[in-house]
């Protein structure tokens, strides 16, 4: 039985993990189970109709441009390596809504609307406003996953999936609701020493991050493109470097 706190920055007493019978169970896995098979499916690469927006060596970003009754709704993929974190440390990080606001640098404010489980909250970002177009804000589940090697070739790693939904007691009343459906893939790549313990100079992180967002209303696409190609490889590495400093002195996370 799901316990509903409202207003929360900490996590709360709540059930373990989602009830099958909550009204976004099924959302959530079949969300889950699509990022991970186009993941496997599709390498994050410049074909079909996607380009390079940002190559910095670690860290590419893509995208593809579309349209939809004139307002670009242009999917972003990105993939990123960074050494000396897990997989389990950078999602931990990405969906733990405490520190969002120590490295989401576009945002006005945010906070939880409801807790549902012990691995799934829902919360609201306001956007920072970006003239001349009418401010923003978003409203998400966050579900955080492992998922165990599925077999010899698939891999093991952790995700995050970030997904608009709606809610009583959110309403889009005051800003212009964008929709989005964004997802964090990473998988851990260990090197193990000829002798000793497993430090973080023997771990990797490879990150695939992807998302669909529509600005929910009119945009001027030319404002909106500059603004994305500055802003995901900027997220990525802020965020990144987050991580890094967050954990430097921590156990590791395996
Ligand atoms: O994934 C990220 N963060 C997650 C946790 O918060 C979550 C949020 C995703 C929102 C993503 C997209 C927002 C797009 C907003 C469109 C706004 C339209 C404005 C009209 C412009 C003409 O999953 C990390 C997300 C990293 C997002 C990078 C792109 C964000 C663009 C935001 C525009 C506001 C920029 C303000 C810049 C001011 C900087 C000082």
């Amino acid at each position: 039985e799901k316990k509903r706190i409202v207003e929360s920055t900490s996590k709360p007493d709540h059930a373990i993990s989602l009830s099958s019978s909550h009204p976004f169970y099924k959302e959530i896995n079949d969300a889950i189970n699509s990022h991970l098979n186009r993941l496997l499916m599709e390498p994050v690469e410049e074909k079909d109709g996607w380009v390079c927006i940002a190559d910095q060596g670690d860290l590419k970003v893509f995208k593809r441009e579309l349209e939809e009754n004139g307002i670009p709704i242009d999917p972003m993929k990105a993939v990123c390596t960074v050494k000396g974190i897990t997989g389990h440390e950078v999602c931990q990080y990405f969906w733990a809504f405490d520190t969002r606001m120590e490295w989401e640098a576009t945002l006005d404010n945010c906070h939880v609307v409801e807790w549902l489980s012990d691995d799934t909250f829902v919360s609201n970002n306001v956007i920072k406003r970006v003239w001349p177009a009418s401010q923003r804000d978003a409203l998400f589940w966050s579900h955080i996953r492992h998922v165990s090697k599925r077999n010899d070739e698939g891999p093991d790693c952790w995700i995050v999936v970030n997904y608009s939904c709606e809610h009583p007691e959110c309403q889009p009343v005051k800003y212009v609701r964008i929709t989005m459906n964004v997802a964090l893939i990473c998988e851990t790549i260990i090197e193990p020493p000829a002798s000793g313990d497993i430090t973080r100079k023997n771990i990797t992180c490879k990150i695939t991050y992807t998302a669909d967002v529509n600005p929910g209303g009119w945009a001027p696409a030319s404002v909106l493109r500059a603004v994305y190609k500055r802003e995901y490889p900027k997220f990525l590495r802020r965020f990144t470097e987050f991580v890094v400093d967050k954990t430097k002195d921590k156990p590791i996370l395996f």
